[in-house]
């Protein structure tokens, strides 16, 4: 198949919030500095329904979703030399070059090197797809496009993977998983004893909750509105449960008085600004540290008082929690190996690439974390 189209299924999201269609897309050759991949497994995150809402001003259509995937090389474009075919991988929608001003600032995560093609669903060399379905270019979704059995994508967003490592499990760390922990270990840097507030717990705040205790958190308080959930977050370390529709106070306030005067550190899991709000104002005057991870629609702004940071509480986000995704997410596979973090706990579902509609639809009910589809 090197070299030449290829025809597979893929879903594809014509427009915002129509069911996703299952069609027979051509996927052409990956062209110099790409690869071609086919995906065996993706999840669901919270970020491709977000997308799909048409509330994201990066989100185009049509176009193919999915972010949080495992696969194996099928071909590799010229003068790429770090993957060759075969090769067990994990596509990366943050990607790392090492050579451009964000990669050698040793300062973020972020790279710059194709960031500008895979805001607007294309390929950076020609500006074009990859993608088409009967002639029609169909975008490409954060440079990733996982919801299809084949994808390309940019080489500086592949990361290679020990062939080992069982790829419907290990795809979640393509997002949700990795995000939580980065967000913990590289964003607040959480010491040990720390008091820490998890606001929304689905897998992003659950894995917030699981770094927290692996960083030695002293007390890790739940935030959600969904009682149901609380149950599942004990195993994942979280210590004290509060709902919010329980009290009449401010949850900022319910917060600070559990806590003589606040938390150490907060992380709003959720994507809503006024919890956003919440979540910095819980922060204990003087030091508390606030990291933002969940994803707010377009047109949404936060607000608070100066006053809050003037008085020493700090406001942060965190992309894919801070990690370096080419040198890092090979890293995490190898925690898992070794069982130093859990995976196969965020996955509460398996279904097929066929049945994604009904993926979605069980997104939005509480029971679900990760539903991980095979492709
Ligand atoms: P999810 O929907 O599974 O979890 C959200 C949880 O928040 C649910 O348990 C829900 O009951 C709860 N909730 C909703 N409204 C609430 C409220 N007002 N107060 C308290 N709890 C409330 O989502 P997820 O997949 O865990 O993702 C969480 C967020 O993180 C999403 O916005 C997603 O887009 C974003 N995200 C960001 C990054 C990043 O790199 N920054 C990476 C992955 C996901
Ligand atoms: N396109 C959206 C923003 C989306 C967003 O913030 N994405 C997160 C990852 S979410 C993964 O589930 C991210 O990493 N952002 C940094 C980046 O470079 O995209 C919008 O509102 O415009
Ligand atoms: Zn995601």
């Amino acid at each position: 198949t090197q070299g030449q189209v290829i025809t597979c299924k893929a879903a594809v999201a014509w427009e915002p919030n129509k069911p996703l269609v299952i069609e027979d897309v051509q996927v052409a050759p990956p062209q110099a500095g790409e690869v071609r991949i086919k995906i065996l497994f993706t999840a669901l995150c919270h970020t491709d329904a977000y997308t799909w809402s048409g509330k994201d001003p990066e989100g185009l259509f049509p176009c193919i979703l999915g972010h949080e995937a495992a696969g194996i090389v099928e071909s590799v474009g010229e003068g790429v030399t770090e993957v060759q075919p075969g090769d067990h991988v994990i596509p990366c929608y943050q990607a790392e070059c090492r050579e451009c001003k964000f990669c050698k600032s040793g300062k973020t995560n972020l790279c710059g090197k194709v960031r500008t093609a895979t805001g607007v669903g294309v390929m950076m060399n020609d500006r074009k797809s990859r993608f088409s379905v009967n002639g029609k270019p169909i975008y490409h979704f954060m440079g990733t496009s996982t919801f299809s059995q084949y994808t390309v994508v940019h080489d500086v967003s592949v990361a290679k993977i020990d062939t080992k490592a069982p790829l419907d499990k290990v795809c979640l760390l393509g997002c949700g998983v990795s995000t939580g922990l980065g967000a913990v270990w590289n964003t607040a840097k959480v010491e040990p004893g720390s008091i820490v507030a998890v606001f929304g717990l689905g897998t992003v705040g659950l894995a917030v909750a699981e770094g927290a205790k692996a960083a030695g958190a002293s007390r890790i308080i739940g935030i959600d509105i969904d009682s149901k959930k609380f149950d599942t977050a004990k195993n994942f370390g979280v210590t004290e449960f509060v709902n919010p529709k329980d009290h009449d106070k401010p949850i900022q306030q319910v917060l600070v008085d559990l806590t003589d005067g606040g938390v150490d550190y907060s992380f709003e899991c959720i994507g809503n600004v006024s919890v956003m709000r919440a979540a910095l104002e819980c922060c204990h005057k003087g030091w508390g540290t606030s990291v933002i991870v969940g994803v707010a629609a377009s047109g949404q702004e936060i607000s608070t008082r100066p006053f809050q940071l003037v008085t020493g509480r700090v406001w942060k986000g965190t992309a894919f929690g801070g990690f370096k995704s080419r040198t890092q997410v090979p890293w995490l596979v190898e925690k898992y190996m070794k069982k130093e973090i859990k995976v196969d706990e965020y996955i509460t579902h398996n279904l097929t690439l066929g049945e994604i509609n009904e993926a979605f639809d069980l997104l939005h009910e509480g029971g679900c974390l990760r539903c991980v589809l095979k492709v």
